[in-house]
């Protein structure tokens, strides 16, 4: 039997003589809750004011905001802003600081509110009669039981074409329910489900609103229009039972349910590392993450608009940037958010490849920025399958020493003035040339027998600087670049970053091609794209500038071997 601390409050509130009365088991349990929280109210100074017993047993509906409590308004209504289990209601949904020594208590299904109807982000679901809804770490929600939906709005039609919902998210289809616009053949209106329709625990209904009138500007990229008429996605989860208040959604690939904890985050692996000059706000990157990147069809023609990057470069920078923010030294709180938020997409990507996904290749700059977030789950949470994701990756395929190129035991330079042993991959990679002739790998190759200037022109525009960042995140938190386990990866960013295009080079290339190297595209830096792009914001060299202050700083070691040697310092 689960027993929560609201439960047992309840209890107490009935009895004059509490810890008489109770059994000896239920006793104990009381007496290390009131100890672990006098412990928690011991850390947190004046931030509460707590004034009374009932305070102190965590009660919903007393008018206090309790430990593991969000709000407290006094009643135990749902629909006003703060729910019976005194979570906020609405999008505004706070992510809290679990931790594994202080878990929240787990509710029980009867303590969830009982709701006829939930609204996120713009996109509202019916329920035939009520049924116990919870939400995730992230606020995402979730039904327990099953459920019948009579209605969703913005309403998807069969002859709308508009606001498609799905059941799961089909790992290979490479095809799109949401909205009929989808480009490229890529739009099926057989995956679009229509209410009524059930919600059984182990589906995920995925609800999209779509862009109204014109497609949206591209997130950190203004000054170009999606390429997605879809504007914004909200995902119902079925589970079979109440969760607990720190549990991430499972991905929404069909099949996936396993549900990880957010007190299992090992936090203490990210670094603390002093600001550089120009820090861009976490709310700006929490923007990004807080809705889910719903991220199986290749080229980004479906996206959530209003908030994930339409291009594989600018999956890339958003990673970047995130990134290195979680490697700052903010106050956790205020990192958990994000950090929460960028899990989540690990967890919700790697459910896609546990089930079959095959990656996101290199293709130009499409194939970036996705290794990241699944390793990063996987370091944050301890788990090994999501530290050696082997899948298909734009940054892995695009980044290759010489040696590898064909035919073997050939070439073991590349063609530079200053020659270099790590290449760009090409076009989709070392395999490329078997696609179509010039799109493998050409640096090993003189310019004078290119086939074209494809790869040339992506490596500079497209992929490179979408890359500075998750690599120097991955070398600066611990355990990331050993789990990447490809150090072409972290070679190549480092001579992109570190070997300026010498002029001879630039001139070699103009001749033999006709070539010429625009100053935004040259190496040694990753901004000017993202200015040129419209991404204005002072914050623009935040990578530049990281990359400068702590290229050469080692990762801190994990607070676990750091305590090792303080007492061997202290005692001889
Ligand atoms: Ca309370
Ligand atoms: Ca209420």
């Amino acid at each position: 039997m689960r027993v929560s601390i609201r439960r047992m409050a309840m209890n107490e509130e009935k009895l004059n003589s509490p810890m008489r009365q109770m059994p000896p088991k239920l006793r104990k349990a009381f007496r290390s809750k009131i100890v672990s929280l006098l412990l928690f109210l011991s850390g947190m100074g004046s931030a509460f004011s707590i004034s009374s017993t009932e305070a102190a047993l965590g009660t919903c509906g007393n008018g206090v905001v309790d430990k593991f409590e969000q709000c407290d308004d006094g009643n135990l209504n749902n629909g006003d802003g703060c729910s019976s289990l005194c979570q906020m209601e609405g999008d505004d949904f706070p992510v809290m600081v679990y931790t594994a020594n202080d878990p929240p208590p787990t509710p029980a299904l009867e303590e969830l509110p009982l709701l006829t109807k939930i609204t996120q982000h713009g996109i509202t679901w019916t329920f035939a009669s009520p049924v116990r809804v919870g939400r995730f770490v992230n606020g995402d929600y979730y039904v327990a039981g099953e459920c019948t939906i009579v209605d969703i709005q913005p309403f998807p039609t069969k002859t709308n074409g508009r606001h498609g919902s799905v059941l799961n998210i089909q790992p290979n289809t490479q095809r799109s329910g949401f909205d009929s616009r989808i480009q490229a053949g890529r739009y099926d209106p057989s995956l679009r489900v229509y209410p009524p329709m059930k919600l059984t625990p182990g589906n995920k209904l995925i609800s999209s609103r779509s862009a109204e009138g014109s497609n949206l500007p591209c997130v950190m990229r203004p000054n170009d229009t999606s390429e997605s008429p879809v504007a914004s996605i909200s995902i119902l989860t079925g589970v079979d039972a109440a969760q607990d208040l720190d549990a991430f959604r499972p991905s929404y690939a069909q099949g996936s349910t396993e549900i990880y904890l957010s007190r299992n985050l090992r936090r203490q692996l990210l670094p603390k590392l002093a600001p550089v000059q120009n820090v861009p706000p976490l709310s700006e990157f929490e923007g990004y993450f807080k809705r889910p990147w719903v991220d199986s069809v290749f080229f980004n023609f479906d996206v959530p608009a209003e908030y994930m990057a339409s291009y594989g470069r600018e999956n890339g920078y958003v990673m970047s940037f995130s990134s290195l923010l979680l490697t700052l030294n903010f106050p956790q709180e205020e990192k958990d958010p994000l950090l929460v938020y960028l899990t989540q997409y690990g967890i919700d990507l790697y459910g896609l490849v546990e089930q079959g996904h095959t990656g996101w290749q290199a293709h130009g700059g499409h194939g970036s920025g996705r290794k990241f977030p699944i390793v990063f789950a996987g370091v944050m949470l301890n788990e090994g399958k999501m530290k050696s994701v082997r899948v298909n990756f734009g940054e892995d395929m695009q980044t290759i020493w010489v040696s590898e190129t064909l035919p073997a035991a050939t070439y073991t330079r590349s063609w530079h003035t200053q020659p270099e042993t790590v290449v760009y991959g090409g076009h989709v990679g070392i395999n490329g040339e078997s696609v179509n002739p010039g799109w493998g790998p050409y640096e090993h190759l003189a310019p004078s027998v290119w086939k074209n200037t494809l790869g040339e022109s992506y490596r500079r525009c497209c992929t490179s600087v979408s890359w500075v960042g998750e690599a120097l995140a991955a070398r600066l938190i611990p355990e990331m670049q050993e789990a990447w386990n490809h150090p072409q990866f972290f070679e190549y960013v480092n001579r992109w970053m570190l070997s300026p295009d010498d002029p001879q080079d630039l001139e070699t290339v103009r001749t033999a091609t006709g070539m010429v190297i625009d100053v935004d595209f040259m190496q040694g830096q990753s901004w000017k794209i993202l200015s040129g792009g419209g991404y204005h914001k002072p914050h623009r060299t935040f990578v530049d500038e990281m990359w400068a202050a702590y290229r050469n700083t080692p990762p801190p070691p994990p607070p676990g071997k750091a305590m090792l040697w303080i007492p061997l310092l202290l005692g001889e």
